[in-house]
């Protein structure tokens, strides 16, 4: 195959609900559409789905815009290449901006899928019909509201919570929904904002029978991670933590994770997301895929990995309605009783709706081979 054309268009979409984790507050996204075309005129298309300031990563959109338009775009057009695991290859010399390869990656993806007539899934390998969808629920003004939203949540179905901690915003939170709902599958997130001084606020959340801790401390501070894991019940799971496969093979041995939380934009597209599974798969560390509040391709990239065996805890592949009004696919990622089925239909298995993008974009370029 051979890429004669991309396009890039930033897309502004508002929240239905601000969300707020310990390192940042948002009421609407900028994400990156990523739109190749070959040679035959065949489409792919993926999403760099980085927040727009740096405090989850390293990355923006304007770094993901300028790495996609100055060196990824650059790398890949009309080079021929077969198989969307080759794609790589091509931008091999760019270390790190792993948000910006992603949505390459999985664009090729979705393109190879198409032409080859077969749905994401399955080019992947996945082999689950339907996927479990758990939510995340960010800080709140109070823990009567985080309540509400808990309730809301459960009301449609989903089976698992994971709540957004931080300083001051850990134990009496997780004790009053514990205490409302006992049997939940129930688990935190801190997207490493406590330093290990403050072990001990994360070692008063191992009596509440928490499914895992996810990303108590700074992503490079494994060493953390480990010590705590060894005082503690209650699984620590990584997400900041492992951006390449060389990651999480340190962190196994390490003994630092029980629990593996895979992003396809954290860990720079479907490609290493897959082997990441497939090494915590052999390893015996069940994985779920973490989000980013994708649009809908995005989302479906994740549905579709999802589908893969090892991921056996449930996903953050909420319906699309769960944050937009509208998304950039019909149908848009939807939910029945907190399970989300895996489209059988070639490539992404949704139509992109072209039109919205175009209304909704705040730039757009086209650059040709
Ligand atoms: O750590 O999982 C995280 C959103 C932005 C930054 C970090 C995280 C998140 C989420 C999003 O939790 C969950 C979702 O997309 O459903
Ligand atoms: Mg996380």
């Amino acid at each position: 195959m051979k890429i004669v054309a991309a396009r890039l268009h930033r897309v502004r979409l508002p929240l239905v609900h601000e969300f707020r984790t310990s390192s940042h507050g948002k009421s609407m996204l900028d994400h990156i559409l990523v739109e190749l075309i070959d040679a035959s005129g065949a489409v792919g298309w993926g999403e760099i789905a980085s927040p727009s300031d740096p405090y989850y990563a390293p990355e923006t959109v304007e770094s993901c815009w300028h790495i996609a338009e100055r060196y990824l775009v650059p790398a890949i057009l009309g080079k021929d290449w077969n198989r969307p695991e080759d794609l790589a290859q091509l931008w091999a010399k760019v270390r790190g901006n792993q948000f910006a390869k992603s949505g390459f990656d999985t664009a090729g993806w979705v393109l190879w899928a198409t032409t080859a007539g077969v749905p994401l899934a399955d080019a992947l390998g996945g082999t689950r019909t339907e996927v479990v969808a758990g939510v995340s629920l960010g800080i709140e003004p109070s823990i009567d509201a985080l309540l509400t939203e808990v309730e809301r949540h459960l009301a449609a179905g989903y089976p698992r919570v994971k709540l957004k901690i931080a300083p001051g915003w850990d134990v009496e939170p997780v004790r009053a929904v514990r205490a409302a709902h006992p049997d939940l599958d129930l688990h935190v997130d801190a997207n490493g904002i406590y330093t290990e001084a403050q072990s001990d606020q994360l070692k008063a959340l191992d009596e509440f029978n928490l499914t895992m801790i996810e990303q108590p401390f700074a992503p490079r501070d494994l060493l953390a991670h480990a010590n705590l894991q060894r005082e503690i019940a209650t699984p620590i799971c990584l997400d900041e933590s492992v951006e390449t496969v060389e990651d999480l093979e340190t962190a196994l041995s390490l003994k630092a994770l029980r629990v593996l939380n895979i992003k396809v934009s954290r860990m720079g597209g479907l490609t290493p997301a897959r082997a990441a599974h497939d090494r915590a798969h052999s390893a015996g560390i069940p994985v779920w895929c973490g989000g980013m509040h994708e649009f809908g391709i995005g989302r479906a990239a994740n549905v579709a990995l999802s589908s893969l065996q090892g991921f056996s805890l449930p996903s953050d592949v909420s319906a699309s309605a769960k944050y937009y009004t509208q998304d950039v696919i019909t149908p848009p990622v939807t939910a029945t009783q907190g399970a989300v089925r895996v489209p059988t239909a070639a490539g992404l298995g949704h139509e992109v709706d072209t039109a919205f993008i175009a209304q909704n974009a705040v730039a757009t370029i086209e650059l040709t081979s």
